[in-house]
């Protein structure tokens, strides 16, 4: 069997953005596979489907599969070559233990295992249960998901289990809880193509959700009109009949001066609003002083635009409106949410063929992850973790007493802080790489400092589980069956295609493994992936994120099916609302008031721009995973500071010259890429990287009081060039608008 050298030094230095790796056999068209999987790519929530290549328990390439009803073969960058992840020399094929002053080494899995458990028992002996945490990621599948929620409540007895969607989709999830009462987009993709107006904002999509832009296109040759609201003229902004250039951290501004001018026009669906909704009065009277020259001005969008918007939206039959975390990572980002929620109920375009809202979800199972028990204030079905008769309908479900399921637990920035102040004692992590993905990461690093234990269940060493004690070395998407929710709302089963190389374990297996140990053995004793859905099926019975009349042999038969979806016999829903029964106490929509707010750090005289993140096509998240992917690696090797000419110019900034970026949290170094496509007031950096690279050094911790997600799109720096410039700074026109 293989070992890992005994340091894995070497490896850790090698772990950066260069690195290449193409297989060494290069057998990909050289040999016939020895079979065709059917499965579901590993990366977005677009979860496209395709057929990977097996020969000799390897994946050695990927065939389309045209069947597949959303993609229709189509794939991005990252889904042609997620299968290079496969047989990466990266790859932890067996537990590692860390040894002071060398690095990690080696060791089996009994101790391992055997170490876990027994420091999970001393810290919850000394400082209690809740000192022990979890902290997953929906990458995982719908049956993994559910397992952990159940794990972290039944077997390892804390409250402290939240998850990456945390820093995702909370802010929508919240929103759309508050105005339907239940968390999903409304209708399905197919839907898109014919409707007569689509705005998109805050989402880059042709990057983030390259397969989606096929149905925007479609839309545009049957005469759709599209409107993106974003900062900068994306690649799909280029191409939209409308960009509303916003300044980040004023949508809700935006969205609140297009309600009132529907208001004005008497744009509305009367009879929607009355019969189907509550709260409207409440709503316009929070944007009765929203007028044109005081939304301009907060925005940055000139006023003529902005009533182009309101007009081509308040005049069209049927609409669309996507968002996703532009408008969503904001300390408003529920708000934000709402906002768009309101003009979408003002003119009654929901519940209809090809009037529809949603989120876009980000990751693989960022839909499927949410619903079932990742979350620290939710149990599966999307029930509430206090509400004391889901307490008692999932604890009859999981053979426990009610008394004995633990109660809310922190999100997940709030329990790095936790971690900080030394409350919170021990750590597993799955599928998660807060240190670069968490904001204002020095303060994470700190915390990670401090864990008396850490362990990290991980395939590769990202940067966070350099800290740990011990990693368990787990299995790849491809090595594990189950299902994942996409984002438009279809539960779709994902095909084990090859087992875990050498001594790597399946997540599933090491969770029960831990769960045994940890003596809830006999609540873990499932014999595959669809006893575990068999019994998420009925957990989920009767919650708003209904799956019971889910099967796999449904899901394989109907290449999906849509929940909700409560019996046998019920067919999945599509499309959400046509019977307006809302999921709300009152069974109403609801439109919220949103008042005018401020981003938490704003720009001044110290740090005058805005400071914006994301993403770009070919890398994806943390960068785990697509930094050891040479061709996505040499589409995009580093992150660059992308900054307007005249801001540049103001600056004495040239192409590539490596630029500091100073926050009150940290600075960093990025080379600048001059584009004439973002706000002359914003920079943007793509946060993929870890280390010295990484944009998180710079962000703000603070958080959406309602969902506690992360104010990554929008706070304040300052820009120093590295080389000296002798230019008229006074002469830059940007510098008027700070
Ligand atoms: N290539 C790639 N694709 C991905 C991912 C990836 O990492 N790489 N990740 C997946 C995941 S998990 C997610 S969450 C999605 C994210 O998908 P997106 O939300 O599309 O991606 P982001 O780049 O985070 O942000 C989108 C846009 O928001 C804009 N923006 C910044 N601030 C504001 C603002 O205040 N208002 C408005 N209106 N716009 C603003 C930015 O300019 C950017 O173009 O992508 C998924 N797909
Ligand atoms: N500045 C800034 N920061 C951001 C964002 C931003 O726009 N700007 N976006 C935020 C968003 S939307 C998100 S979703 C987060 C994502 O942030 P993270 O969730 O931390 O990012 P990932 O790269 O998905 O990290 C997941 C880890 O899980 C591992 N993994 C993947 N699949 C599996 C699996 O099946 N099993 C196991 N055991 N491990 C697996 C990968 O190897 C990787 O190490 O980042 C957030 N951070
Ligand atoms: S669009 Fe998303 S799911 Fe489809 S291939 Fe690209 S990363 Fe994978
Ligand atoms: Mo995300």
């Amino acid at each position: 069997m293989a070992k890992l050298p005994v340091s894995v030094d070497k490896l850790i230095q090698d772990f950066g953005p260069h690195k290449n790796y193409t297989p060494k056999d290069g057998f990909e068209g050289t040999h016939e596979p020895d079979k065709l999987v059917k499965t579901h790519c590993c990366f977005c929530g677009m979860q496209c489907g395709i057929q990977l290549k097996v020969k000799d328990n390897t994946i050695a390439g990927f065939e389309p599969w045209m069947e597949f009803p959303f993609n229709e073969g189509r794939l991005c960058p990252k889904g042609v070559q997620r299968y290079l992840q496969n047989n990466h020399p990266d790859r932890i094929m067996e537990p590692l233990q860390r040894v002071e002053g060398k690095g990690f080494e080696p060791i089996d899995w009994d101790t391992a295992m055997g170490r876990t458990v027994d420091e999970i028992k001393r810290i919850q002996g000394k400082y209690g249960n809740d000192a022990f945490a979890m902290l997953s990621g929906v990458s995982l599948t719908n049956e993994k998901s559910y397992m952990i929620g159940k794990f972290a409540r039944v077997a390892l007895k804390t409250a402290n289990l939240d998850y990456n969607g945390r820093l995702c989709m909370v802010s929508a999830g919240a929103g759309n809880k508050k105005a339907f009462g239940l968390d999903r987009i409304s209708n399905s993709w197919a839907d898109l193509k014919h409707a007569e107006v689509i705005i998109i904002a805050g989402t880059n999509v042709s990057e983030t959700f390259p397969t989606l832009t096929h149905y925007i296109w479609q839309a545009r040759d049957n005469g759709a009109k599209l409107i993106v609201v974003d900062p900068r003229v994306t690649p799909i902004a280029r191409t939209a009949d409308l960009h509303l250039p916003v300044k980040p951290g004023t949508d809700s501004a935006l969205f609140g001066a297009i309600l009132k001018i529907l208001v004005d026009n008497d744009w509305l669906d009367h009879d929607f609003i009355e019969n189907h909704t509550s709260g409207f009065d409440q709503a316009i009277d929070a944007v009765k002083d929203f007028d044109l020259d005081w939304a301009e001005a907060k925005t940055g969008v000139p006023q003529e635009k902005i009533m182009q918007a309101a007009t081509m939206w308040g005049k069209a039959k049927t609409s669309f409106l996507l968002h996703a975390r532009g408008i969503e990572h904001h300390t408003k980002g529920v708000d934000n949410v709402l906002s768009c929620i309101n003009i979408v109920l003002a003119t009654g375009r929901i519940g209809k063929p090809y009037c529809g809202y949603g989120t876009i979800t980000g990751q693989g199972n960022g839909q499927g992850g949410r619903e079932h028990g990742h979350k620290c204030d939710q149990l599966p079905g999307n029930r509430d973790i206090t509400n004391p008769e889901h307490r008692k309908y999932i604890a009859d479900v999981w053979g426990i007493e009610e008394s004995e399921m633990p109660g809310k637990g922190l999100s997940a920035y709030e329990l790095v802080e936790a971690i900080h102040r030394g409350e919170v004692k021990g750590l597993i992590t799955i599928c998660f790489n807060p240190l670069v993905s968490l904001p204002n990461n020095n303060f994470v690093r700190e915390a990670l400092e401090k864990l008396e234990y850490f362990v990290a269940i991980d395939f590769f060493l990202n940067e966070t589980a350099r800290h740990a004690d011990v990693i368990l070395a787990s299995s790849l998407h491809e090595e594990e069956e189950g299902t994942v929710t996409t984002a438009e709302g279809r539960v779709v089963k994902i095909n084990a295609a090859i087992t875990p190389p050498n001594n790597a374990r399946r997540d599933g297996e090491i969770i029960m493994d831990l769960a045994k140990r940890l003596g809830a053995g006999d609540k873990f004793n499932y014999e595959n992936s669809e006893a575990i859905f068999n019994e998420l099926r009925v957990a989920s019975k009767g919650g708003t994120a209904d799956y019971f009349g889910i099967t796999y042999e449904k899901i394989e038969k109907n290449m999906g099916v849509f929940w909700p979806c409560p019996s046998e016999d019920h067919p999945g829903t599509p499309r959400l609302w046509e019977d307006k029964k809302f999921r709300t106490p009152d069974g109403k929509a609801h439109f919220n008031p949103v008042p005018w707010k401020e981003s938490s750090e704003v720009v001044d005289k110290e740090y005058p721009v805005v400071l914006t993140t994301g993403r770009v096509v070919s890398q994806y998240l943390s960068g785990t995973q697509t930094r050891r992917i040479g061709k996505l690696v040499d589409q995009y090797p580093e992150p660059l500071l992308e900054i307007h000419p005249k801001l540049a110019y103001h600056y004495g900034i040239k192409e590539r010259e490596l630029v500091k970026v100073v926050t009150r949290r940290g600075e960093a170094e990025f080379p600048a890429q001059l584009v004439e496509t973002i706000r002359e007031d914003t920079v943007f950096i793509p946060y993929h990287w870890g280390g010295k690279q990484s944009a998180n050094q710079l962000t703000i911790g603070t958080l959406d009081p309602i969902s506690k997600i992360p104010e990554f799109k929008v706070c304040a720096c300052k820009l120093v060039p590295t080389k000296k410039w002798a230019g008229p700074a006074n002469e830059s026109p940007a510098y008027q608008s700070f």
